[in-house]
């Protein structure tokens, strides 16, 4: 019989942690999952797994605890997904963004060197690195033009894998990530701010939703679908980066129209804009193009804009409605 893999998660307590170690625990992974130590526990995406996967201490933050945490791990695959992930944060913390999300690469990078460079390693990247586009559709080799300290922050975590790869020859792979939600998604994200939102004036417990630009565009899929295309990336022959995107993009405001409509309410009567949501410096529209990961990875996304925001949708009324009854 073969040995288990053993896949190490940073992030796993995230929205997409909790997909992937669902997906490699279905592969025959043994899951091990690295969280920080904080004073309340909060694991609430991976409360069904607590089972079946191990949990393991350190931090983004602290060379040593990563590099004696792989030592003592031995992971056959390593994927990077822990980071400071929402963008308005990085303009209010841009040097702890910059710690997390950039120098964090590095030292996940550096402990894998240090331990056995025959490890796979699989690193966050965003289409936030694209920001102000220079090409539309955004594709792998369109430049970056990050709009955020988040962005930046992402840029160097793409460029510090593709040097490590090239520098020892280790097999390090960067997934430039388009939007991808879900109801795991955290309730400050958009796409999750507007369903919760909807159930809430749906069952009467809110009256009116506060948003920022309703005219940014983005290309948003399912979180389920996308870990699929993380886990294939490390199961090629090589390492090469590739864009996860539907190809599609939508207005915010497009969003709102059918959450709204899947509650039967019209989203004009109860959005109102504030400019507390608007940011700094905007990411317009954001369309990814997806074509090698469909001609590589046999990889296509298989749930629709419309399904996404019925489960969403559908999900939050379920969790919000024995509130309403009391
Ligand atoms: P998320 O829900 O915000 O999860 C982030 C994870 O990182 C959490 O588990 C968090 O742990 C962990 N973390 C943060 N700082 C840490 C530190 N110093 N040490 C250890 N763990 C730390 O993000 P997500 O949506 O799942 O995204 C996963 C990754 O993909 C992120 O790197 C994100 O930037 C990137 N990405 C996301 C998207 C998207 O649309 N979702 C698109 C492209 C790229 P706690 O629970 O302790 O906070
Ligand atoms: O904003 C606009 C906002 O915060 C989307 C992260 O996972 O995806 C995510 O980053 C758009 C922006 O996601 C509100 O201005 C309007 O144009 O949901 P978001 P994001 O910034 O695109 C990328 C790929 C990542 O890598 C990130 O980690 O929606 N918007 N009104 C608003 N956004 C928020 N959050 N709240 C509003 O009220």
């Amino acid at each position: 019989m073969l040995a288990k893999k053993t896949a190490l998660i940073t992030g796993i307590t995230g929205q997409d942690g909790s997909y992937l170690a669902e997906l490699l625990l279905d592969e025959g992974y043994r899951v091990v999952g690295m969280t920080r130590r904080t004073s309340t526990e909060v694991h609430e995406r991976i409360e069904h797994l607590v089972d079946r996967i191990e949990i393991v201490s350190g931090d983004l933050l602290d060379q040593s605890s990563m590099t004696k945490l792989i030592d003592d791990v031995r992971p056959s695959e390593v994927y990077n997904l822990a980071a400071q992930s929402f963008v308005p944060t990085s303009w209010s913390q841009p040097v702890l963004t910059g710690e997390f999300t950039a120098l964090g690469v590095t030292r996940v990078l550096d402990a894998i060197r240090q331990v056995d460079t025959n490890i796979k390693f699989y690193q966050a990247s965003s289409s936030e690195m694209f920001g102000k586009v220079q090409e539309t559709p955004q594709r792998e080799e369109t430049p970056f033009y990050p709009r955020s300290p988040y962005g930046v922050a992402k840029v160097y975590g793409h460029w510090i894998t593709v040097n490590y790869r090239e520098s020892y020859d280790m097999f390090a792979v960067s997934g430039i990530l388009f939007n991808h939600e879900s109801e795991r998604r955290g309730k400050e994200f958009v796409t999750r701010k507007i369903t919760d939102g909807v159930a809430r004036i749906a069952l009467g417990l809110q009256k009116q939703l506060a948003l920022g630009n309703l005219d940014a565009k983005r290309d948003w899929g399912f979180a389920g679908d996308y870990v699929r295309a993380m886990w294939l990336m490390l199961q090629q022959a090589g390492p090469e980066d590739y864009v996860i995107a539907t190809g599609r993009t939508h207005t915010v405001r497009e969003f709102c129209r059918l959450a709204f409509a899947a509650a039967d309410l019209d989203y004009e009567r109860y959005v109102v804009e504030d400019a507390r949501f608007m940011r700094p410096a905007e990411v317009d529209l954001l369309i990814g193009d997806p074509s090698k990961a469909a001609r590589v990875l046999k990889w296509v996304p298989e749930t629709t804009f419309e399904q996404l925001i019925d489960r969403m949708v559908r999900a939050d009324i379920a969790r919000l409605r024995p509130l309403a009854s009391v």
